[in-house]
């Protein structure tokens, strides 16, 4: 049984919320007997016991900036991990990203096969839509509850992460400026951040005013995340990654190091950041949580 947060700092929270969306994981892939045998493991395999938890965590902090109960967060941070997950899987199939390593494993297609890896992806991403939709805590908030299956279902399509991902295929082998980057990474990675920290504030009681501050925020961390994610590419080892470093610049892709330099990167995912927090700044201190996470995203080391 998992107790309530304290009021103690975020970074004390973290163990706390990261049980909580791994339990709550765990549960809705608990689904023996009612899905095949190979799939449900490539599913497991693909979600349990690896990954950072950053964008669950990004709900948890906005539901306590929102004011929003626990319990009422589980199924979302649980769907935004299952839509990450899924997205992971996929991104890494030969016809992708081509890569035989993730959260210090092998990748989901390498540990099975390439087609028990896209139906594990895709049923992933249809059982997150379905936790949303029926998750019981949520069943007296219907509004809310749809409005955040509208912002999951826009952050993962053809304008979200799927959009994104479609443009990095076609930029690669060319050379890209940084508004090029952007829209990509607006996309493809930023989209689902800007979900997470949006999704809980459906569920509370946010001004229009509030609603917007803290949007400039959620989309402007989102683009840190990637920078951030370019730069360990260069600087990390693939140990400290769990995943192959340098794989950008094997696939001919842009990064923003390779765009502006590392430390032009360096200093836009610090301005970028600051952008994001002095939004954040206007909504007061139970944005704390938000506040740390947007301190890590910008410094993590892996
Ligand atoms: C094939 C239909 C079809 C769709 C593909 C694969 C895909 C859609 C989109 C790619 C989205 C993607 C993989 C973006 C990269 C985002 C990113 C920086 C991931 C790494 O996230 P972390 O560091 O990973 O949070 P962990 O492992 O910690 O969870």
């Amino acid at each position: 049984m998992i107790t309530r947060a304290t009021t103690a700092p975020f970074a004390e929270r973290l163990d706390h919320y990261r049980a909580r969306v791994d339990q709550k994981l765990a549960d809705v892939l608990d689904l023996d007997r009612q899905v095949p045998e190979r799939l449900l493991a490539a599913m497991r395999y693909s979600v349990l016991g690896g990954g950072k938890r950053v964008r669950p965590l990004l709900v948890y902090a906005s539901g306590e900036l929102a004011q929003v109960a626990e319990h009422a967060l589980d199924a979302v941070a649980a769907a935004v991990e299952l839509v990450h997950a899924y997205s992971l899987v996929h991104d890494d199939l030969p016809a992708m990203d081509d890569d035989d390593l993730r959260r210090g494993r092998p990748t989901t297609h390498k540990e099975f096969d390439d087609a028990t890896a896209i139906l594990a992806g895709d049923a992933l991403q249809a059982l997150a839509f379905e936790v949303l939709a029926t998750d019981r805590a949520l069943a007296a908030n219907a509004g809310a509850q749809v409005r955040m299956l509208a912002w999951l279902a826009r952050a993962a399509g053809p304008t979200g992460m799927v959009g994104g991902q479609a443009l990095d295929m076609a930029a690669e082998g060319q050379r890209l400026d940084e508004h090029g980057l952007e829209r990509i990474h607006r996309g493809k990675t930023g989209a689902l951040i800007r979900a997470s920290i949006m999704m809980p504030s459906e569920l509370g009681t946010s001004s229009p005013e509030q609603r917007a501050s803290l949007d400039v925020f959620a989309s402007d961390i989102g683009l840190v995340f990637q920078i951030r994610d370019d730069l360990l590419e260069v600087e990390q080892d693939t140990a400290t990654l769990g995943k192959h470093a340098g794989s950008d610049s094997g696939n001919d892709k842009s990064t923003y190091p390779s765009t502006l330099g590392v430390e032009g990167a360096r200093q836009r995912a610090a301005e970028t950041q600051q952008r994001a927090v002095a939004a954040l700044r206007t909504l007061g201190p139970s944005a704390d949580g938000l506040l740390w996470l947007s301190g890590f995203i910008l410094n993590r080391a892996y």
